[in-house]
């Protein structure tokens, strides 16, 4: 039933045009499909998504390495098949097979046994634990990477904390709108854009675009009548040159922008902010985590890369409390499973996230749910987005 008898991989695109990989796996009565995402402001310390940089030479190693030691295995022993997909590869950092023809494989497994044992992926995963939906980030202002010309912080975020998954993602979409009609106002002679996740881009000043959604979250807070908060991604590696952070209007020392980051969780009444200093200062995570970490999600992204080993480093460093998890950083399910279980023993609350680069797949609104992580961020908007969003709602549907 669950004995691997198939595997084909193919190139298909992503929502940015770029093409990406996607991995089939049948059993004997099952079958499973993972389209690896891409991301755009990557850590360095990431796994490698193609070896050499080459698509097509991901796909070559996929038949000549994977499918030989794959094929034959059975999906239910998803650490098994991890390994072999570790051992095919034979480096730390997947530089050999690839680590999104990894993660592709990996996902596409874990489907397929869900699908053999007739389960949906969540329930496969989870068990009866899978029980509790996490919260949704919604992006609605992006620059950095994500929409060149715009904000230097890469996302503005809302985090709408209603009483069901459902009405906190409604509401996100509805404070996206919101923002959308505000930018349009503010800048009438200027067309207002959208960024790789389809969050609003503008040639605003930084700390003007904060304003503008912690406005909008308080509005669409009274009408819907539970908490809306703001949030940011800062992806300040990307923003990070000769040992400072250069905005627009302004230069930081790595002294100052602990102090600016702080100064505006407090003003602002930050729920989280993802990534605030570059990726390998867990100094500086430490001390902001220090100073506002009691009432803030500090989340590090570029900084963990979904790594054990670092996100030991952070907690041994107090760098942080939260944790980004995404599967293609690290590469197999086991591995990000790993990082997750680690976090939330260490007491490390985890949001398990898209990439800029996505596909229509909806596999992590089900890891979401199966490792019972505190928040998602699958963006606000957008049909890449909303596959994930709207598999979430039905995910709710059925638990309730
Ligand atoms: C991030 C992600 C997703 P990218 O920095 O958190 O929002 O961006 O996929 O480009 O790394
Ligand atoms: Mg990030």
């Amino acid at each position: 039933m669950t004995l691997i008898e198939d595997m084909t991989i193919r190139k298909v695109l992503d929502s940015r045009g770029t093409p990406t990989v996607e991995v089939d796996i049948h059993t004997t009565s099952g079958f499973g499909r993972f389209s690896s995402p891409g991301g755009a402001s990557t850590g360095v310390h990431e796994a490698v998504a193609y070896p050499e940089g080459d698509l097509n030479l991901a796909l070559e190693r996929f038949e000549s390495e994977v499918v030989p030691r794959i094929i034959g295995m059975d999906s239910v022993y998803q650490e098994e098949v991890d390994g072999s997909l570790q051992e095919a590869d034979g480096t730390v950092n997947f530089s050999f097979i690839g680590a999104n023809v990894a993660v592709a494989t990996s996902i596409a497994v874990a489907k397929a046994a869900a699908s053999a044992l007739d389960l949906p992926l969540y329930r496969y995963l989870g068990g009866m634990l899978a029980n509790k939906l996490p919260r949704p980030f919604g992006n609605l202002i992006g620059g950095g990477r994500h929409a060149p010309g715009g904000t230097v912080i890469q996302e503005f975020l809302c985090v709408a904390l209603g009483p069901t998954a459902k009405e906190s993602i409604i509401a996100n979409a509805q404070a996206h709108k919101r923002v959308g009609d505000s930018l349009r106002e503010r800048l009438p002679e200027t067309t207002v854009a959208k960024g790789d996740e389809g969050a609003w881009a503008s040639p605003i000043e930084d700390e003007e675009a904060l304003r503008l959604v912690a406005r909008v979250c308080k509005e669409i807070e009274d009408e819907v009548g539970f908490p809306c908060r703001p949030a940011l991604d800062m992806a300040a590696s990307e923003f990070y040159k000769d040992g400072e952070y250069v905005y627009r209007d302004r230069t930081l020392s790595p002294e100052e922008q602990v102090e600016y980051v702080a100064r505006l969780v407090e003003k602002y009444e930050l729920y989280s902010v993802e990534d605030p200093f570059e990726q390998d200062d867990f100094a500086g995570f430490a001390r902001l985590t220090k100073m506002v970490g009691d009432h803030c999600l500090i989340v590090g992204d570029d900084l963990f890369v979904t790594n054990v080993d670092r996100i030991r480093k952070g907690v041994e460093t107090g760098a942080c409390n939260a944790v980004l998890i995404k599967p293609n950083q690290i590469g197999t399910l086991t591995s990000t499973w790993l990082a997750v279980d680690y976090a939330h023993e260490k007491g490390f609350k985890t949001v398990i996230s898209h990439r800029s680069g996505e596909t229509t797949d909806e596999a992590i609104a089900h890891l979401a749910v199966a490792f019972r992580c505190e928040g998602m961020k699958f963006g606000a908007v957008g049909g890449e987005r909303i596959a994930k969003l709207n598999e979430l709602i039905r995910i709710e549907e059925e638990l309730t």
